[in-house]
Order: structure tokens, then C-alpha cells, then sequence
């Protein structure tokens, strides 16, 4: 078996982690010769529901899983780590003010980017899941200054999975005929899924998503509403939020990072921005498309042609990110 992998998940104990802490024990992610020592960490409330995933993970008998370490401690959870998936977060109780719920997570992001910047190899690369993810993740990187930026990312794969399913649903192809969908910004209700450069084989011939579709109203309108509130819909609908499609997009996620992206295929994924793409504003997380290359390296994809519309999309979900990080910087330490 080739050499292992540490690989943190946090808030292994909830929901999402009951979903993905398999797919990554079991070799769905890195490949099924890497042997994997998989780190739980949650909160101390926590630890006796943390064994029982202990155990069911022992009860998989699966072969590429060497060892299992769960834990409340963050020094422990932090060391020596290559990948840290970071799903916990403070969720929004009822009656919690926004800003609330901004300090309160960006007291976690504080904390587990300090201890990124301690514990954590160099080279960790870094996925945070965990509401508001796009801020929390300027927030992680900001406290880890030695770790690259470019070895941060927020998770936008859901809304990437959920616009690529409208699309094929509405054209009646399989999921995997639609390709190359766009996520621009914050993993919130002013996100821009943009199927204008999506394409999608149909009837063996391979054409634009928007021409395909033929219906301009439809994919400026509803396909858009329909992806910014499907996380709101499953929770009126399930009483509980995502967590079987987060966990596979989470699993997309770090696949397409860790292996690279195939051919002329990209994906779309929160990354700092340095304002040199698009004319986005620069210390953001902000959601783009990027290609990825075996090992890691990606490179946001250049050229497209942006749309009046388009802009005017994509600008206002920047706008959203940079209210988000004003609010959220009153609660960094200095
Ligand atoms: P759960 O409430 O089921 O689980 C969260 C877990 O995190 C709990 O076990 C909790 O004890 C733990 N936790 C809290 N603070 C922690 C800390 N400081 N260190 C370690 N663990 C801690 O939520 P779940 O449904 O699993 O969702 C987790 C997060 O993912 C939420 O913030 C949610 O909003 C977010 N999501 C993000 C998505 C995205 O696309 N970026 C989609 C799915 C999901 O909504």
C-alpha cells in the first residue's frame, strides 16, 4: 500500500461527517492503495458520541483505514495532518442575530487556523464546509500566515452538483452528460450558478448548456433561484439540513484536488482571491471555476466572457463577502 495520509475531519460527530467519514476510510477519495489514518475531532459534549463512530468505523473491517484517532483535543486533532476537512461549526439557533453566529464561528476558525499554523504539516491543504465556509475559510487562512493561501478552499461543489443536476434533469441526460458549470461567489442565497459556459451532450452531440436548453428565461430565472435556495428547500423538507449530498460533494471536492481535474473539464471552488481574476476584489474566499493538475496545483480559468447580467451577478455576491468579512474582522484577535 502506498504511503498514508492524515486526514482530519471536525464535527465528526454530526450529520454530514456520518455521511463522509466512510467514502474516505473506504478509499473513495484518495484511491483505494492509500492507507489512511482518518482524525475525528468534535466538541468535549461530544467525545461519547464520537465512539460510537469509532466503533462503526472499526466494524467496516476496511482495508485501507490504519488507524482511527477521535478526539476533543486540538492539538492533537491539528499534528502532523496533510488534509483537514473542516465541517464543524456552530449552528444558527433560534433567535441568534446574524452577527451572533459570525462571532461565534469565526471564534472556531480562529482558533482551528491557529492551530493549522502550529500543528499542521506545511503542505496541509485545507477544506472548510462550516457556515458562513466562505469566511470561515478567509478567517483559517488568515490565522495560518506560513501555510500557503492557495492551500485553502471553501466547499461550493453542492451548489456546482445542484445546478449540474437542473441542467441534466431539464435536458433528460444523465447527470455526468452536463459539464463545466460555474459557481461564482459565496455559498449563500447571492451565489451566480452560470450555465453559460456549461456544456452538455445530447443525443451524442456535444453543444453549449445554453443552447441546449433554449429557454433564457428559465435559466436567468428559476434555475438560478432553484440552486440558491435548494439547501433552504431540503431543510423545510427533511427538518434537518443537507448531508448526504454535502458529503459527496465534499468527497468531489477533495477527489478533484488531491487526483487533478480530467482533460479540459474544470470545477468550481471558494479560493483567496488576489484580485487579479475578474476583477473581483481582492482578500475574499471567492468561488471560481479552476482547473486542477495531479497533486494540487490549480489555476483559475481565464478568458470567459462575462455578461452584463453575469456581472452584475457576480458583483453582488462579492459585495455580500465583503460585508461578511467587515463584520466578522471585529472578532479576529489583533
Ligand atoms: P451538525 O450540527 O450535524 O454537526 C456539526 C458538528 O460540529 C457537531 O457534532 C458539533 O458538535 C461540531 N462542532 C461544533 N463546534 C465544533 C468545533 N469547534 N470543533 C469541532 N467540532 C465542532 O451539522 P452538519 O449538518 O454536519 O453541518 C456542518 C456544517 O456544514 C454547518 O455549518 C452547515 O451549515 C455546513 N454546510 C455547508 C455546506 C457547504 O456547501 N459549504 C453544505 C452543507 C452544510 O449546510
Amino acid at each position: 500500500m502506498a504511503d498514508g495520509l492524515k486526514v482530519l475531519v471536525t464535527g465528526a460527530a454530526g450529520q454530514i461527517a456520518y455521511s463522509l467519514l466512510y467514502s474516505i476510510a473506504n478509499g473513495d477519495v484518495f484511491g483505494k492503495d492509500k492507507s489512511i489514518t482518518l482524525v475525528m475531532l468534535d466538541i468535549a459534549p461530544m467525545a461519547e458520541a464520537l465512539k460510537g463512530v469509532v466503533m462503526e468505523l472499526q466494524d467496516c473491517a476496511l482495508p485501507s483505514l490504519k488507524n482511527v484517532i477521535s478526539t476533543t483535543d486540538v492539538k492533537e486533532a491539528f499534528t502532523d495532518i496533510d488534509f483537514a476537512i473542516l465541517v464543524g461549526a456552530m449552528p444558527r439557533r433560534q433567535g441568534m442575530e446574524r452577527k451572533d453566529l459570525l462571532k461565534a464561528n469565526a471564534k472556531i476558525f480562529v482558533e482551528q487556523g491557529q492551530a493549522l499554523e502550529k500543528y499542521a504539516k506545511k503542505t496541509v491543504k485545507v477544506l472548510v464546509v462550516g457556515n458562513p465556509a466562505n469566511t470561515n475559510c478567509l478567517i483559517a487562512l488568515t490565522c495560518a500566515p506560513s501555510i500557503p493561501k492557495t492551500n485553502f478552499t471553501c466547499l461550493t461543489r453542492l451548489d456546482q452538483n445542484r445546478a449540474q443536476s437542473q441542467i441534466a434533469s431539464r435536458l433528460g441526460v444523465s447527470n455526468d452528460s452536463v459539464s463545466n458549470m460555474i459557481i461564482w461567489g459565496n455559498h449563500s442565497s447571492t451565489q451566480f450558478p452560470d450555465a453559460a459556459h456549461a456544456s452538455a451532450v445530447v443525443g451524442g452531440s456535444t453543444a453549449n448548456a445554453v443552447e441546449a436548453v433554449k429557454d433564457d428565461a428559465w435559466l436567468n430565472g428559476d434555475f438560478i433561484s432553484t440552486v440558491q435556495k435548494r439547501g433552504g428547500a431540503v431543510i423545510a423538507a427533511r427538518k434537518l439540513s443537507s448531508a448526504m449530498s454535502a458529503a459527496k460533494a465534499i468527497c468531489d471536492h477533495v477527489r478533484d484536488w488531491y487526483f487533478g481535474t480530467k482533460g479540459d473539464k474544470w470545477t468550481s471552488m471558494g479560493i483567496y482571491s488576489n484580485g487579479s481574476h475578474y476583477g473581483l476584489p481582492e482578500n475574499i474566499v471567492y468561488s471560481v471555476p479552476v482547473r486542477i493538475a495531479p497533486g494540487g496545483e490549480y489555476t483559475v480559468v481565464e478568458g470567459l466572457k462575462i455578461s452584463d447580467f453575469a456581472r452584475s451577478k457576480m458583483d453582488a455576491t462579492a459585495q455580500e463577502l465583503l460585508e461578511e468579512r467587515n463584520a466578522a474582522w471585529d472578532f479576529l484577535p489583533t
